[in-house]
């Protein structure tokens, strides 16, 4: 049995564009800036969103990571939301390697963060106060249903941190599904932030790997917080080629995913048992609560396990199913059917 899984965009394997790629990659030792093909990627990415320079990281993890020890000592604050994946999944790292403190605001549920609780959060000049230092969005918001920020609202924020003298740092980990879901150029949210991280191994289906990207100095001060959590990668380049495949042939084919996303939530929206806003679905994420009474959202994940359809469970009653590079529209319709059998099944 074929198994359509849903859990993430991370389950995408390599195009056979990049396997090419890859086997065929120049090489060198990027720790000594010599592999031509990392020096490539981290040229490329950087041109994209309009960015000084970029540095290759080993994840999304790191990237954030790495980003707020470059902006933040010891000490510091940092404003995010509470739904947001560097407050919620990263295992605590910007407190526990960076003796960062974050000061978490409550996330609108299209993923922003209001402007009168940012500014109410900034600390006063007082001993007694950590210091307010950066603030951290995230666009994709992954929690908040794959909501995209609008440009807009980065320029606001933005302009708040300016008027603070405050850093601005985007996860922008699927930054190109919000470029491709509002039909704009990813450099109208790039010129709102001082730095951003966006990963190739989700919706661009590479292996391994994320870029963070900003102004020359910075990135040159994120290079040493890489080595420093042992992201100093040294033949890098097989991984990177396949980046260059990704950012010269996969951000376009982004909408489709978002395609399939909407026709898999229309779907399940129908049936009964299942409560979905259709509306809410904005990329390749879709979010839907399983009635209390009707199965518990493990439940409903087990069995559709055994039906060959993997979702992941948020909650007790959330689960989460995420389209992309591999899932096709007869995966969408085999899914929802399977959701359908699952249910009508009790
Ligand atoms: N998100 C993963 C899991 O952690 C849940 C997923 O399946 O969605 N920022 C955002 C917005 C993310 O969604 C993720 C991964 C990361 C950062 C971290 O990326 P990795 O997994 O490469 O460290």
């Amino acid at each position: 049995m074929k198994k359509i899984d849903l859990r993430s965009d991370t389950v995408t394997l390599p195009t056979p564009a990049m396997r090419q790629a890859m086997a065929n990659a120049e090489l060198g030792d990027d720790v000594f800036g010599d592999d031509p093909t990392i020096n490539r990627l981290e040229e490329i990415a950087a041109q994209k969103l309009n960015k000084e320079a970029a540095v290759f990281v080993a994840s999304g993890t790191m990237g954030n990571l790495v980003a707020l020890l470059t902006h933040c000592g010891r000490g510091d604050e940092v404003i995010l939301g509470d739904k947001a994946h560097s407050f919620r999944a990263e295992a605590g790292g910007m407190a526990a390697l960076g003796g960062i403190h974050p000061m978490p605001l409550a996330n609108q549920p299209d993923g922003t963060l209001k402007l009168d609780d940012i500014r109410s959060a900034i600390r006063p000049d007082d001993e007694h106060y950590p210091k307010t230092r950066l603030i951290v969005l995230e666009n994709t918001h992954n929690a908040c249903y794959g909501t995209p920020l609008l440009p807009a609202y980065m320029q606001a924020v933005f302009a708040l941190a300016r008027e603070n003298n405050l850093r601005v740092h985007t996860d922008g980990a699927r930054i190109f599904n919000a470029a491709v879901a509002q039909n704009v150029d990813v450099r109208e949210f790039t010129q709102s932030t001082d730095s951003i991280s966006f990963c190739l191994s989700k919706g661009l289906s590479c292996p391994v790997g994320s870029l963070l990207c900003g102004p020359r100095d910075f990135i040159a001060a994120a290079r040493r917080n890489r080595k420093a959590v042992g992201g100093g990668m040294r033949q890098a380049g097989v991984l990177a080629a396949a980046g260059i495949v990704a950012l010269e042939t996969m951000i376009d084919r982004l909408a489709e995913d978002h395609a399939h996303a909407k026709y898999l939530a229309e779907q399940l929206a129908d049936i009964p048992g299942i409560d979905l806003d259709v509306d809410r679905v904005k990329t390749n994420i879709v979010f839907f609560d399983a009635q209390p009474n009707v199965m518990s959202a493990p439940e409903l994940r087990k069995r559709l396990e055994r039906e060959g359809v993997l979702i992941l469970d948020t909650n007790a009653t959330r689960l989460r199913a995420v389209t992309h590079y591999g899932i096709e529209r007869a995966d969408v319709e085999d899914a929802a059917r399977a959701v359908k059998k699952v249910i009508g099944n009790l």
